[in-house]
């Protein structure tokens, strides 16, 4: 039977249409994707996991930018070289704080290096701050959610100890004396970061908080710099602790180098924590919301016993030990000494405290927008000359 003039010209179009499909499927992969059912089944599984709170790399709302756009004033960011990530505990209501502190890290060093970043809370993150977040970089982002055993006032702490605890610290007019949150937090940043699942696959981290700011362009790679000279823990602030949040700490911790000797190093920092070879402690320690440092380190055998032994006194509660003197104790006492870095070109600001690189020719190298008269380095409150004696 002969197809009328109309049919034909339908069934041409038909044709063609079809065979324009397959070309297309083989030769374009977005247009394959977008037509096949399994394209169509990812698009859905993305739309399903926007919403949750495991590992979500970026936010899905912000596409990277194309290769040729990325990497800031210089080019095409690098692959990184260093198996590190930047870390930042924050609470939701952080957000413009973390942005802040996100703009300036990529600013004077992120952009030329893409290194990844992990964002800790122990509460669900809010789709706002995964946004807010994800703009500022392409490099790969994380949120992940901290388990309650990680974070938590443990069941077998004294309750009405840790009450009367807090109760006596406000009196004394501390910082912080009354939060539960505050104690959580520097037990968390104590013992159980780097046991995070998203921290697990990395070795080095940076720490970084929100309201920080970074005053110089960084002319190298930190954490190659690290693993380069064999260092474990870096700092750009030392400072003096206050006493009345630690009455008990250092005769624990002197309880546990009697109980360990072998895990203390022969030829370690103890001059920068002691004035008398060890038998008090003078309060100096690194300022931890900043540190760069081997996760390895926290997450091997001496550390693990002594952070479980400094944890079963309960004096993250019942006093206010702070992750700063406990991190700082540890890689004193632990490490040969020359295992600690100071990173001097790492101009660096927590209101109130700051450091900016003293000698001009690195202030200049580094185009740092700090006052060097304002650098914490050598002031009254500052433990750099007991780091430096240890040298000499
Ligand atoms: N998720 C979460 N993060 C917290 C909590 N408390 C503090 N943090 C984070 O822990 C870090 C240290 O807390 P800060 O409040 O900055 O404590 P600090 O640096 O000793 O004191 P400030 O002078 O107030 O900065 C920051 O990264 C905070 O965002 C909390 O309850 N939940
Ligand atoms: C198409 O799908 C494949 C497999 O799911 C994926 O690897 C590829 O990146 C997708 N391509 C585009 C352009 O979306
Ligand atoms: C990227 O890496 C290459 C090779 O390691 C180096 O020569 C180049 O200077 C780097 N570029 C930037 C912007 O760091
Ligand atoms: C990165 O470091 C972690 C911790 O040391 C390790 O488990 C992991 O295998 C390392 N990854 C690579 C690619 O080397
Ligand atoms: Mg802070």
């Amino acid at each position: 039977m002969a197809l009328n003039k109309p049919t034909r010209y339908i069934l041409l179009a038909l044709g063609i249409l079809i065979s324009l499909h397959f070309i297309l499927s083989a030769t374009h992969e977005p247009y394959s994707n977008a037509t096949s059912f399994s394209g169509l089944t990812a698009a859905w599984r993305q739309e399903m996991t926007k919403y949750t709170d495991t590992a979500v790399p970026a936010h899905p709302d912000i596409p990277p930018l194309p290769k040729w756009a990325t990497g800031g004033v210089s080019g095409v960011a690098n692959t990184t070289r260093a198996n590190a990530t930047l870390v930042m505990l924050a609470r939701n209501s952080d957000v413009n704080g973390a942005v802040q502190s996100i703009r300036s890290i990529e600013d004077r060093f992120n952009r030329e290096y893409g290194y990844p970043y992990v964002f800790l809370n122990e509460e669900p993150w809010e789709d706002n701050f995964k946004k807010r977040i994800s703009v500022l970089t392409n490099a790969p982002i994380e949120f992940g959610v901290i388990p309650r055993d990680a974070w938590f006032q443990p069941d077998w702490i004294d309750e009405e100890k840790a009450t009367e605890g807090r109760k006596k610290m406000e009196e004394q007019g501390i910082i912080y004396a009354g939060s539960v949150s505050y104690r959580n937090m520097c037990r968390f940043n104590s013992g159980f970061f780097f046991k995070h699942d998203l921290l697990l696959k990395y070795k080095w981290y940076w720490r970084i908080e929100p309201d920080v700011k970074f005053h110089c362009t960084l002319p190298f790679d930190p954490f190659v710099y690290m693993e380069e000279q064999n260092k474990v823990y870096a700092f750009t602030i030392a400072l003096y602790e206050w006493s009345a949040t630690i009455p008990t700490l250092w005769d624990t911790v002197k309880k546990f180098m009697k109980e360990y000797p072998q895990y203390v190093a022969s030829d370690n920092a103890m001059g920068f924590l002691s004035d008398n070879s060890g038998d008090g402690f003078n309060m100096c320690h690194f300022w931890s919301n900043f540190e760069i440092a081997d996760m390895d380190f926290w997450r091997g055998e001496v550390y693990t016993k002594f952070f479980e032994y400094l944890d079963k006194t309960g004096g993250f509660y019942y006093e206010r030990w702070g992750d700063a003197p406990v991190h700082s104790i540890a890689a004193a006492l632990f490490l040969p000494k020359t295992k600690i870095h100071f990173f001097n070109e790492i101009g660096y600001e927590h209101p109130p405290n700051q450091h900016c690189p003293k000698d001009d020719s690195v202030w200049r190298k580094g185009m740092c927008s700090c006052d060097q008269e304002k650098t914490h380095d050598y002031g009254p409150y500052s433990c750099q000359a007991q780091w430096d004696r240890i040298f000499h």
